[in-house]
């Protein structure tokens, strides 16, 4: 076993990294058959809530493609349960319970995950000694994740009549107010979520903004930056480090640089140099191949993937990853190419 740091803290304390750390937003799931065989048996939910079944499905990609990192199997929907919020999955999120009014805002609680979704912090600290006990050439960095509450308020907002979660952004600007304290509950839930998770073992917090893109800069500014800033402050506070994701974000780079994360996760359609000369210098950058590129041919995916890295202008602050979460069918074998082509090196 090596014992310097995992690659990725490396890279996102912009240390000088021998190669490019490598990961895939949503690498555990359905693209796996391990996978598949243990969600028929148990359901989805049941994977979740099971710390047994949930540090498994975690570690089936980091044994089967070696990875640099872990991510905690999980939803970003699970710690609003504790908040009263009902739901299924179908395969997405389907919630009972919409929000319309500021009776149902104020009816929300406050709750602490640590009560509500322990098993959450149980498969942290079992993938933390799984990976410990790992024979790997190199060590690997367990990420946690919540959803951004902006992205989160998409799921949990009635919808009506209204597409593509404008039923959100309808409700934010017919009462901004409404809107205001109900980011700030799920924020106050977030915050203790993401701090529980630091505690349990998680080395680095990925924030998932998967639908931040659709707000417009300043409507950005007011109903989704000041709640991941308030989130990231806390992260950093307990010195572990942070990671943004934002979806479709082309348009909010300079705003996404005053959250407070250390690295920009940037998706498909933003190239690497160009998210590279907007980005102030002291921002990691992770990402971005397109995942439908996993669906090319090997000797394509190959040439992207090693034309991605040969975008960047530099050394360190760099962690290779997809544009967004893969996809199911995607290829196994896609996978493996994607991974070892990052390892070649700079
Ligand atoms: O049918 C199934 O097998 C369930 C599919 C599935 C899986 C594997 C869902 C339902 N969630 C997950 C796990 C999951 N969700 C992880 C696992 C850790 C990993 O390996 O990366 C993570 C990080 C998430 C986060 C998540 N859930 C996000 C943010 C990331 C993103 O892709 O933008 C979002 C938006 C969700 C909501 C959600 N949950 C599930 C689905 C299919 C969706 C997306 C639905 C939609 O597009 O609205």
């Amino acid at each position: 076993m090596n014992d310097s740091a995992p690659l990725i803290l490396q890279a996102l304390r912009h240390q000088s990294c021998k190669r490019p750390p490598v990961w895939l937003m949503r690498q555990a799931g359905r693209y796996m058959k391990a996978y598949r065989d243990l969600k028929s048996k148990h359901g989805f939910l049941g994977l979740c809530r099971s710390p047994e079944l949930a540090a498994e499905v975690t570690m089936q990609p980091v044994r089967a493609f070696d990875p640099d990192a872990a991510i905690i199997f999980s939803d970003i929907m699970i710690p609003l349960e504790g908040m009263g919020i009902e739901f299924t999955f179908n395969p997405g999120p389907q919630i009972e319970n919409k929000i319309k009014t500021l009776s149902d805002v104020n009816e929300l609680k406050v709750s602490d995950p640590l009560n509500s979704c322990p098993f959450v912090f149980e498969a942290i600290s079992s993938v933390k000694r799984q990976l410990s006990e790992l024979e790997a050439r190199e060590p690997k960095a367990l990420i946690g994740f919540a959803g951004a509450p902006w992205t989160l308020a998409c799921y949990i907002v009635e919808q009506d009549i209204y597409k593509h979660f404008q039923g959100t952004q309808v409700f934010a600007h017919k009462n901004p107010e409404v809107a205001i304290t109900l980011l700030t509950k799920i924020t106050d839930v977030i915050v203790k979520y993401v701090l529980a998770q630091v505690e349990a073992g998680a080395e680095v917090i990925q924030i998932f903004d998967s639908w931040g893109g659709i707000l417009g800069e300043e409507d950005y500014k007011q109903f989704s930056l000041p709640f991941l800033q308030r989130i990231f402050e806390q992260v950093r506070s307990t010195g572990c480090s942070s990671i943004l994701y934002v979806n479709n974000s082309a348009h909010l780079l300079s705003a996404l640089e005053q959250s407070g994360a250390d690295c920009i996760s940037v998706d498909w359609r933003t190239p690497l140099d160009k998210a590279e000369n907007t980005l102030s210098g002291n921002l990691a950058l992770q990402g971005n191949l397109d995942p439908t590129h996993l669906f090319k041919n090997k000797e394509d995916l190959h040439q992207l993937t090693r034309k991605m890295l040969s975008g960047l202008n530099r050394k360190t602050g760099y962690i290779a990853n997809l544009g967004h979460g893969i996809l199911p069918h995607t290829p196994i074998e896609s996978v493996q190419c994607f991974i070892d082509a990052v390892k070649e090196g700079w």
